[in-house]
């Protein structure tokens, strides 16, 4: 059964969605994709056929896994933002783990349940392996991982920081450099972070892997009508908006919009208002931003890091790159 949403929650994501649907265009905001559903629905789209980044980004880890390791001296203990299922993780991981004798692991994120689950399975999967879980958002679980890598004795203090899956391609890039400031404020000058970034590609290439075929990710946009539905007595009828994803190449980013396929009025109960939505109107429910080697350059720059080796596939599709603190 899922945790009770707390009222401070609800209260929040109610005023997120009533400021959102009062804007011109609509929009909602990504992070409400990822309740139960659509936690699952993401584990989904990774492994489609269209949708590259995963993939690519697991091969680019296990090819530099040594490079990478050996970018910090001595012994070093991991920090994950956003760890989610830690599955690419376990690349790093093991690779460590052939250079030390333990390693403490301390993924940060925002979801409790998967925390647990993930760091049980790990300590009982690797014996010298210590995972310790901080539940938490990113600043704040940054530097509570800080604080113990300096007060426990046996955590290495020298901390590879992980930020992977391009999840800095929810933010505008400004945004973005303002959140790896935080990131940068919880590290000390030896260590480094280690960051995924999506690449700007042929347009239906990127169109395709955020519309797949089997219709996954047209129901991951979806459920978030239906969590609204769910959770704050919305009554969206989701037969009547169609998932569409688009590559604003100016911007730089995939948007995926919600087509309204009729003028309509949706009611929501815990907003305590209706809103207006003519047909062909749309909801814009995400951006994801793909990169360039300069934009890399300018938001490692905005955030007081500097970028050190590059690391991408075969067809430039997607990048991870280690940033050192300047
Ligand atoms: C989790 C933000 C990296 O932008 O590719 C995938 C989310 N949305 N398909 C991405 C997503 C639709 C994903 N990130």
């Amino acid at each position: 059964m899922p945790a009770p949403k707390s009222s401070d929650f609800l209260e929040e994501f109610a005023r997120d969605v009533r400021n959102g649907l009062r804007s011109e265009p609509k929009f909602l905001l990504a992070k409400y994709f990822y309740d139960e559903t659509g936690s699952k629905l993401f584990e989904e789209i990774t492994d489609l056929p269209e949708y590259y980044p995963t993939r690519t980004e697991a091969s680019i880890l296990r090819e530099n896994a040594s490079e990478i390791r050996d970018a910090l001296e001595g012994d070093i203990s991991l920090v994950e933002l956003g760890s989610g299922s830690s599955t690419k993780t376990t690349i790093l991981l093991e690779n460590i783990l052939e250079a030390q004798k333990e390693l403490h692991y301390l993924p940060i994120d925002i979801s409790p349940t998967i925390l647990d689950q993930t760091a049980r399975k790990l300590d009982a999967l690797y014996p010298r392996l210590t995972t310790i879980p901080i539940a938490s958002e990113y600043g704040d679980g940054l530097r509570r991982a800080t604080r113990i890598a300096v007060e426990e004795p046996r955590v290495a203090e020298r901390k590879l920081v992980l930020f992977l899956g391009s999840s800095i391609g929810n933010f505008e890039p400004r945004q973005a450099g303002g959140l790896l400031e935080t990131v940068r404020d919880g590290m000390e000058s030896d260590d480094a972070l280690l960051i995924g970034f999506d690449l700007q590609k042929d347009k239906l290439v990127l169109e395709a892997a955020y519309d797949d075929a089997a219709g996954v990710t047209a129901r991951f946009n979806l459920n978030i009508l239906m969590r609204i539905n769910r959770e704050l007595g919305g009554e969206f009828d989701l037969e009547t908006f169609r998932h569409r994803a688009v590559y604003n190449a100016a911007a730089g980013r995939i948007e995926l919009h919600l087509v309204s396929q009729k003028s309509q009025e949706v009611r929501i109960e815990e907003v305590k208002e209706s809103f207006r939505l003519e047909k062909g109107e749309y909801i814009h429910t995400e951006s994801s931003y793909k990169y360039t080697r300069p934009l890399i350059e300018w938001i490692a720059h905005s955030a007081r890091f500097e970028v050190g080796k590059v690391f991408t596939d075969d067809s430039n599709w997607f990048a991870v790159a280690l940033f050192f603190p300047t």
